[in-house]
């Protein structure tokens, strides 16, 4: 009777967590922006890499997105 309840508890974690990844790195990114000394080309990048997380994450391409965000980290030395 317990293990199946653990079992559907672990599998709603892990989608819980890939699904909350990406808003989490887009969170740590929003923060980090206004204190971000960056030249006006790398923060436009960074930019347009956030906006294109936020895009793939809303369209379920939540690898891609990571990865996008992920980019957008690196320049930001995070
Ligand atoms: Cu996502």
């Amino acid at each position: 009777m317990k293990k199946p309840f653990i079992a559907a508890a672990l599998i709603c974690m892990s989608a819980y967590a890939a699904a909350h990844g990406c808003p989490g790195e887009m969170r740590a990114i929003d923060a980090k922006m206004p204190s971000a000394m960056l030249a006006e080309a790398d923060a436009s990048k960074v930019k347009a890499l956030r906006d294109e997380g936020e895009k793939l994450h809303k369209s379920g391409q939540h690898a891609a997105s990571m990865k996008a965000l992920g980019d957008a980290k690196k320049l930001l030395g995070m």
